[in-house]
């Protein structure tokens, strides 16, 4: 039996969740990756990960490193979730199959063709409005305008959602995504709202809350075949509002943030636009909207030369992997000429992202009513970071788009 880790096991008291290393994390994630292919973080006693060799393997290995304890830092062997596990996310085979079976048909880019026109034509409307009755350049901010604006205009009409407290989609996920790290200021913050907000999010998942004509729907009709049982329709439509928003908010904050401070990749894009998915996945992989998952060890496993006991948890840092110069020539390049495949923003395995088609189309969306109708994207103030103990993430982000 081991009582205590091994000697050759690095260790850090650096907290990852402090504001400092929130606001930029990449040193700390530098040091990580320097430091071994594990670390332990004496601070909350679990370990980590940030290479993208061990990243990728881990995500890979759901046998070993399972997700049914919680992909959070609290470890449901030992503690309460604070709201019923999601049966997508937080489930391990066999469990997870059938609902996981259900969803991917829904969100596949086969069922997302007939979004398709209509999305494109909601991003040419906003972004028309935008620099309607402004002269040859309009200043704004990118967050609020486009990156919240545009899935908050398309993404709950698919889902089915009423009109109806919409506003609360935002900080549910902030609060959710927070509540995966520590039990420090950041969840205190949203701990105020959550019992309301919670209220609002199951109340939507009810079929009667949903209109016959989007994903929430399909996933009801999918209990009527008994693909699911009608108890897990409504956490199944619970996933798409906690998974569905903040991330696609937070990669399109991504995506123009690259652009606004690459201008000759912007011209790029201008240029070919059918590079629009491979400059929304470059950009995934260079911010990392969605930064760290937990995941626990079934039985005791060796990584690198360290053992990691059954039953702990390890962090894994997939903005770190997206970064590792030992996967990546030039990792903080952002650059539509690499191929980003193989990056770990959207996970891997069988939990890797399944809503990520829905993200792609919003992003192809809103790249192609800008790339048609603004010359250039710039920086016109200095960003300002959105701390959360998951995403990377911006508050604000002032741009001046100027018409071609
Ligand atoms: C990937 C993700 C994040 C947050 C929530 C969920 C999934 C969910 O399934 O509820």
């Amino acid at each position: 039996m081991t009582l205590s880790p091994p000697a050759t096991l690095p260790t850090t008291d650096v907290d990852p969740f402090s504001h400092e290393v929130l606001e930029d994390p990449l040193p700390f994630q530098a040091a990580l990756r320097d430091a071994g292919p594990v670390v332990h973080l004496d601070r909350y006693g679990v370990y980590a990960m940030g290479r993208h060799e061990h990243v990728h393997a881990a995500l890979r290995n759901w046998q070993g490193w399972v997700s049914g304890a919680g992909v959070g830092m609290s470890n449901w062997r030992y503690e309460e979730p604070w709201r019923p596990p999601s049966l997508l996310l937080e489930t391990d085979p066999p469990h997870h199959d059938a609902p996981r079976a259900v969803l991917e048909p829904i969100l596949s880019p086969r069922a997302l063709r007939r979004l398709r026109a209509h999305w494109f034509a909601d991003a040419e409307d906003l972004v028309d409005a935008l620099l309607d009755g402004a002269g040859e350049s309009v200043q704004l901010d990118a967050m609020s305008a486009l990156a919240e604006t545009f899935p908050l205009r398309v993404f709950p009409d698919a889902v089915g959602l009423g009109r109806e407290g919409r506003e609360n989609l935002l900080p549910y996920g902030n609060h959710l995504f927070n509540a995966f790290g520590p039990d420090n200021d950041l969840v205190a913050q949203g701990a105020g709202r959550i019992a309301e907000l919670s209220a609002w999010v199951n109340a939507q998942c009810a079929r009667e809350a949903l209109s016959p004509d989007g994903f929430g729907a399909r996933i009801w009709e999918a209990s009527d075949r008994a693909d699911i049982t009608p108890a897990q329709a409504p956490l199944i439509v619970r996933s798409l509002l906690s998974a569905g928003v903040d991330t696609t908010v937070h990669g399109l904050g991504a995506i123009l943030y690259a652009m606004a401070t690459h201008p000759e990749q912007w011209q790029r894009l201008r240029a070919d636009p059918t590079l629009a998915r491979i400059a929304f996945d470059e950009a995934v992989r260079w911010e990392s909207p969605v930064q760290t998952f937990f995941r626990v060890a079934d039985t005791d496993t060796v990584v690198g030369d360290t053992l990691v006991p059954e039953g702990r948890k390890i962090l894994m840092f997939l903005g770190s992997a997206n970064r590792d110069p030992r996967r990546w020539d030039d990792p903080d390049t952002f650059d539509l000429s690499r191929d980003p495949s193989g990056h770990v923003g959207f996970g891997m395995g069988i939990h890797q992202c399944v809503g990520q088609h829905v993200a792609r189309l919003e992003a192809e969306a809103l790249l192609a009513a800008l790339t048609r109708r603004v010359e250039r994207i710039e920086l016109a103030g200095t960003p300002r970071r959105h701390h959360n103990n998951t995403m990377r993430a911006f508050g604000s982000l002032p741009v001046r788009l100027t018409r071609a």
